[in-house]
């Protein structure tokens, strides 16, 4: 195998990308107008018909599509094609009222999985690789996008799934793995977990490592390079869009190749959706170009980034995008997991508490932590401590079963959270995730 999976597509001129996208934007928005009345509906209000969308140069003319109108449409309101012809589903993680549930064609997981082949190809993957896969397997699309792109590459695929750190390193070491797919965080988890047991950088076989799912600074880059003695690429996707593999990092790891044969990228401006120029920085709206089950046209990221369509040194001639500078929305991803502050304030409510909170996130040997302090009342205070810590056990557990993940609650007394004189401060994220 060679430096690309493939070269053809890969690599091709500028202009026959274009005609592909042009041809392939066609087709899809007559399939989505014909089989997702949802979205027709939308077109029909700004009056655009697929008589309209003659190439990419007309997909501004197209309605967005945002979380809350798959939110709306949810479960199955923007399926553009019979359940019947589905084979899969996957989802984001955490939350009930925001869940996002995509579907699969059998040809939609192929086209998914050769994207992750790129992403591992590009970062030197080949069929005598052990891939490691300690992405979340299960509903998040992080291990089955990475697993199955490791299968079409030929690697050795260890399906790990997250966690188990012990467990892990023994596979690791024992079976040799070389290249390693988890979010950066546990990469970096990972690398201290070796060094505590005495494994020094080169006593691993690692040469490379696909991290995404959440933001990472180029220092983390480097922590992570230096002890692991690997090579660290960047992944981007998101489950709208299929998962993992929407966009990857080359051998320049300096920005990402979106797959512009399945997706096409604008960045607009948030507050007015107008599209920016190349080089600008705004949100990321992708639109599927080839998707049956799920296709998504102008979908808002709410990624804020930027496009750059320089020559790349590694042959490659797809559009690069930046690294996430950030969201153009409150939504914060802890360990991994997409959280919205609305729902923590849903379970205060639901639980009988003022929404007055305060929410805290950091991160320590690595790992994420998530800390919620929440105003008692003078009526539910109480001075008995086991009393207060009953009731802070009971909205972890609850907190847990909406977020996907536990955070640590503290109860303090009343008024004793800063009121705000302009909006509520409610988070305060101390991690450093962007450079
Ligand atoms: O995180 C898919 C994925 C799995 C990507 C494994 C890469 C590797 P969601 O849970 O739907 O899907 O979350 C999508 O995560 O909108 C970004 O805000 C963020 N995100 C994903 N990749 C990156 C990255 C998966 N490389 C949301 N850098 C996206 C920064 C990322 N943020």
């Amino acid at each position: 195998m060679g430096r690309y999976y493939q070269p053809e597509i890969e690599t091709a001129p500028r202009e026959r990308i274009l005609e592909i996208q042009n041809e392939k934007i066609v087709k899809q928005v007559r399939h989505v107008y014909e089989n997702v009345p949802y979205y027709r509906h939308l077109m029909e209000e700004k009056g655009v018909t697929p008589d309209d969308i003659k190439g990419v140069e007309d997909i501004k003319k197209l309605p967005f599509l945002s979380k809350a109108d798959l939110r709306d449409a949810y479960p199955y309101g923007l399926l553009g094609t019979d359940l019947k012809n589905c084979v899969r589903i996957q989802s984001t993680s955490g939350t009930t009222g925001r869940r996002v549930v995509a579907f699969y064609t059998q040809k939609d997981i192929e086209l998914w999985e050769d994207c992750c082949a790129r992403a591992i190809v590009a970062a030197g993957g080949t069929d005598e690789d052990v891939c490691q896969v300690c992405y979340g397997y299960g509903l998040f699309t992080g291990g089955p996008g990475l697993n199955g792109g490791s299968h079409k590459v030929g690697c050795l695929t260890l399906p790990m799934s997250s966690g188990n750190t012990d467990r892990q390193i023994q596979f690791m070491m024992d079976l040799g793995a070389t290249i390693l797919c988890c979010t950066p965080s546990y990469a970096a988890y990972i690398g201290e977990s070796l060094a505590e047991k005495g494994y020094k950088p080169e006593d691993n076989k690692l040469k490379a490592g696909i991290f995404g799912a959440e933001p990472w600074t180029e220092e983390m880059r480097r922590n992570i390079e230096k002890s692991l003695g690997i090579k660290a690429y960047d992944i981007y996707g998101l489950t709208e869009t299929s998962g993992p593999g929407v966009a990857f990092e080359c051998e320049e790891q300096h920005g990402m190749h979106i797959n512009e044969d399945h997706f096409y990228a604008e960045i607009i401006d948030p507050d007015t959706g107008e599209v920016l120029p190349d080089g600008e920085k705004g949100e990321l709206v992708f639109t599927s170009l080839d998707k049956e089950a799920f296709p998504l046209l102008r979908y808002r990221t709410r990624d804020i980034c930027v496009l750059h369509r320089e020559k790349c040194s590694c042959g490659r001639t797809h559009v690069k995008m930046s690294k996430p500078m950030g969201r153009s929305d409150d939504m914060l991803i802890i360990r991994g997991v997409n959280v919205f502050p609305s729902q923590i304030e849903t379970v205060l409510l639901n639980e009988g508490y003022t929404p007055n909170y305060q929410i805290l996130v950091d991160r320590r040997n690595n790992t994420d932590t998530l800390d919620i302090n929440v105003e008692l009342p003078p009526e539910q205070f109480s001075d008995i401590v086991s009393e207060n810590q009953a009731k802070e056990r009971a909205l972890e557990a609850a907190m847990r079963n909406m977020l996907g993940i536990g955070p640590k609650v503290h109860l303090v007394g009343p008024k004793s959270i800063v009121r705000s004189e302009g909006k509520a401060v409610r988070v305060i994220d101390n991690r450093k995730l962007h450079d």
